[in-house]
């Protein structure tokens, strides 16, 4: 089933953050049976051609959501057009970012994202269908992690198209001065603010995390986007994991 329509109908949607530009790894992860891959065009080394390729490694195993670098139409249409099944925006601050994130992912009437011909399309093959049913098909996502964006979750959850906002406790932290500490009580709060007003604007909740116990508490209380890990921290534990029971 299209991973918009998973998430709409409330399942749990257990996915993993890709920063290295491998197709393999991709694959790999697709196999590992990740519901979906969260491609990081923000931080991490992707760029438009490397997250073209790792979908491709997929082969429709999994889905697959671009962090975009910022709230721009050029990024957001690019990563729609590699065929991303949806987009991921990160520090969304207020409501009139939250509609320019709609306003690029969605075709006319609903937006004006950009039409093209590229993979999402089929390279043309598949243009009609494609754009009949991509508004319905592609995922929403906006990223709370500024104490700015906090502050305007009210209205940001009431714009229409949003599907999800999804809350980086790495960022969040920093904008109120507490630097990693994700789990401060000031920290905590801002969060639970964040939820009450998506959950009462039935929107769908997101978390990050570097370990199952760290997004536990979130998948129990609803989160449904939640992504544990990245490439390169699964690279890390395993190395330190063998080396630490050599050495012993
Ligand atoms: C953050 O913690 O800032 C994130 O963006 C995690 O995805
Ligand atoms: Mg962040």
């Amino acid at each position: 089933m299209n991973f918009r329509k998973r998430l709409l109908n409330d399942e749990l949607l257990l996915g993993t953050m890709l920063t290295l530009p491998s197709p393999e790894i991709a694959e790999l992860m697709a196999m590992s049976g990740f519901d979906w891959l969260f491609m990081d065009m923000e931080h991490g080394l992707l760029d438009v051609v490397a997250c073209q390729r790792m979908i491709q490694a997929t082969a429709g195993q999994t889905a697959c959501l671009i962090r975009v670098a910022e709230n721009s139409e050029k990024e957001i249409k690019k990563a729609l057009d590699v065929g991303a099944q949806g987009i991921i925006v990160p520090k969304v601050n207020s409501a009139d970012e939250a509609r320019a994130v709609v306003k690029y992912a969605k075709y006319a009437p609903q937006g004006q994202r950009g039409v093209g011909y590229s993979r999402a399309h089929g390279y043309g093959l598949n243009f009609s269908d494609y754009v009949a049913s991509a508004n319905q098909l592609t995922t929403v996502v906006v990223q709370i992690e500024d104490i700015k964006g906090v502050e305007q979750i009210d209205e940001i959850v009431k714009v229409p198209g949003i599907d999800a906002v999804f809350i980086g406790p790495y960022d969040l932290s920093a904008s109120m001065g507490l630097m990693g500490q994700v789990n401060a009580p000031e920290v905590l709060a801002a969060m639970a603010r964040v939820e009450a007003a998506a959950k009462s604007a039935g929107i769908k909740l997101g978390y990050f995390g570097l370990k199952p116990e760290t997004v536990k508490d979130f998948v129990a209380k609803g989160y449904q986007l939640i992504t544990c890990g990245t490439d390169t921290s699964f690279l890390a534990s395993g190395a330190k994991e063998v080396l630490s029971k050599l050495r012993k």
